[in-house]
């Protein structure tokens, strides 16, 4: 069995830990602050089996990883440039994924 921990952006976290729910892993969110920004972020631990290690990245990944997404434009006059286009493409997320051996696991 393997720990995963991963601390992801706090607006990614309700979405993954769903996805990770549903596809049947265990999770526990942690609410936690980034020592250097000094900002609030959301780190999940996770004790996995070993075959399911590189599925639960997958998630990780697709919910929380760095990623472009269409932001909508908060004020069209200040971007006059792309006047006619809804939103811009904005680069969101990123993890950053310890995975450790677990010695042991009990449940007591
Ligand atoms: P990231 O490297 O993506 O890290 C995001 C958050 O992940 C960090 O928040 C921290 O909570 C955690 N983290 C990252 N690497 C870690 C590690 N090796 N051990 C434990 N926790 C780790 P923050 O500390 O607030 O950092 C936010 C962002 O500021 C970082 O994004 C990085 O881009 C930058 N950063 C962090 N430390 C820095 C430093 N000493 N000098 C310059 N930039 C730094």
């Amino acid at each position: 069995m393997k720990l995963i921990i991963a601390i992801i952006g706090s607006s990614d976290a309700p979405s993954l830990s769903s996805a990770l729910i549903e596809a049947k892993f265990s999770v526990t969110k942690l609410a936690t602050t980034g020592g250097f920004l000094k900002q609030g972020n959301t780190t999940l631990l996770m004790g996995v089996d070993n075959e399911r290690v590189e599925e639960a990245l997958e998630i990780i990944k697709k919910y929380s990883g760095v990623r472009t997404e269409l932001q909508p434009i908060p004020s069209v006059s200040a971007y006059p440039s792309v006047i006619g286009t809804p939103a811009i493409e904005t680069t969101v997320g990123g993890a950053t994924v310890f995975i450790t051996d677990v010695e042991r696991f009990e449940k007591l």
